[in-house]
């Protein structure tokens, strides 16, 4: 019974999801060996009151719907192909168009301030949560208590998460029992991470607060800070497609970190069009009529450090260049 979850046979797997849910949704945290291992930590390193930490603790639900989102993302599922068809639709560019034009003002200050482009910001509120529609639905103790408690091979990240939790809701004066996001514990309309939330979430409306719930001046900002910290160019090209030859082939990668030089690339017949900072990573990806080829630039891996996916930073990318050539023939 070592194998994956996904790893059985159908009619299993439904048993399975049977049996699972048989189980009570109230795990009581606070009082399992690393449940008490977290208190006390959010005790001794953060200060907390014991007693809050373990009434939160113990009103959380586990949640076997997170168990199962977590082992099968989109980004790990999906080819090229498939996955731009849930990014790239008119709905998708038609809606980005229209907060573009209905936030213009905020985003033009943002895009100023920050040097990353409108296009870009409203690209990643659109994927994230189609321009703050969709949410997760999910109650963020929940998710993380789930994952950081029941989830083995991410415990330590998402155990962090949810200390980073806490700490969030400490300082923003947020209850934390009524925060909502993603089944990944991803919040607000940019689906921020707790630890990206306490270091990248900025006041952009000036009301003291940083809300990336409600308000949309907060998320636009926010995004472009956090493009700005994590080294986006401004003027910079993100990606280009080009020509492959068989040489080229050999220097095709998986990580988008920008290594390959502009002299190994013409070595190898590829010659980059677009203007850079030098280095370059050469993706394959799987469209409808075959493989494509990419030629990624350090700002499109600046967009993989929002999402570690090449297919997330491309859906962006593209989204991005759609709706504003969308927005520009109007
Ligand atoms: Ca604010």
């Amino acid at each position: 019974m070592t194998k994956t979850f996904f790893g059985f046979s159908a009619p299993l797997a439904g048993l399975l999801v049977l049996c699972l849910s048989a189980l009570p949704a109230y795990a009581d945290y606070s009082t399992t060996t690393a449940g008490k291992e977290f208190i006390a930590e959010m005790v001794v390193d953060h200060n907390l009151n014991s007693a809050d930490v373990t009434a939160v603790l113990r009103k959380a639900k586990r949640s076997e719907r997170v168990l199962e989102l977590i082992s099968r993302p989109a980004e790990k599922r999906l080819e090229w192909k498939d996955y731009r068809k849930i990014f790239l639709t008119d709905e998708r560019i038609d809606a980005g168009v229209a907060f573009w034009l209905e936030n213009e003002d905020i985003l033009t200050r943002a895009e100023r301030e920050y040097g990353v482009p409108a296009s870009v910001i409203v690209a990643i509120i659109g994927v994230e949560t189609f321009y703050g529609r969709i949410s997760g639905g999910f109650r963020a103790i929940d998710a993380l208590s789930t994952l950081a408690f029941e989830y083995p091979p991410r415990a330590g990240f998402f155990r962090a998460e949810l200390a980073q939790l806490f700490l969030l809701a400490e300082e923003e004066k947020l209850d934390i029992n009524k925060l909502e996001g993603s089944y990944a514990g991803a919040f607000g309309m940019p689906q921020f991470i707790s630890s990206s939330y306490r270091e990248y979430a900025i006041d952009f409306d000036g009301d003291e607060q940083n809300d990336l719930w409600q308000s949309i001046p907060d998320v636009v900002g926010s995004v472009a800070n956090y493009f700005k910290r994590h080294g986006w160019k401004a003027g910079q090209a993100v990606v280009e497609q080009v020509e492959i030859t068989e040489a080229g082939k050999k220097l095709v990668v998986d990580n988008p970190k920008p290594v390959t030089t502009v002299a190994s690339l013409q070595k190898s017949g590829i010659y980059p069009k677009r203007k850079g900072i030098g280095k370059y990573s050469l993706l394959q990806l799987q469209a409808e009529t075959g493989s494509e080829y990419w030629l990624a630039h350090h700002n499109f891996y600046v967009i993989t450090r929002y999402n570690h996916s090449n297919l997330y930073a491309m859906a962006v990318h593209q989204l991005s260049q759609q709706i504003e050539s969308r927005k520009a023939s109007r």
